[in-house]
């Protein structure tokens, strides 16, 4: 390519990644659907055990119109770098009316040598009270954060 478009490339990638904290500082990880929204938020340290083992608190900020319930799924998960696969560390799920942060207290796992990267998706869908069940939302994962055990 010519030195010309390479350089509009290159400013064009700048703004672009200079626009993206902003969306993330908002609801970049927000997902809505049919009255409801739910947001997987990063997870964040609670407390240290008698026995010396972290716990993590998976919260899920959510808010739903009145006469609306949200059925969500979570997943956690600890990122590893290929060629290993994620570790899936456990699911739950949670029905929700009105406005609440969840909160969902986890062991640290120590899966590894260092620090464990945790993270967690979530997807739901909405059931209304006269009846209407939307579908599925697709899986919206949070950020993830490192923990030493
Ligand atoms: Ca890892
Ligand atoms: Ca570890």
């Amino acid at each position: 390519m010519t030195l010309a478009t390479n350089t509009r490339r290159i400013v064009a990638g700048a703004i672009a990644a200079a626009a993206l904290p902003v969306a993330a500082a908002s609801s970049a990880f927000a997902v809505s659907t049919s009255g409801c929204t739910a947001t997987p938020l990063t997870p964040e340290y609670a407390y240290t055990q008698a026995n010396g083992v972290k716990v993590l608190n998976y919260k899920i900020a959510v808010t739903c119109s009145s006469g609306r319930t949200a059925h969500i799924t979570q997943e956690r998960w600890e990122e590893d770098d290929w060629p290993n696969g994620d570790d899936h560390l456990g699911t739950s799920t949670f029905s929700v009316r009105g406005s609440t942060t969840l909160n969902n207290y986890r062991t640290l796992v120590d899966g590894e040598i260092g620090q464990e990267e945790v993270f967690q998706k979530i997807r739901f869908y909405v059931v209304s009270d006269n009846g209407v069940v939307s579908g599925w939302t697709g899986w919206h994962t949070s950020a993830t954060r490192s923990f030493y055990n």
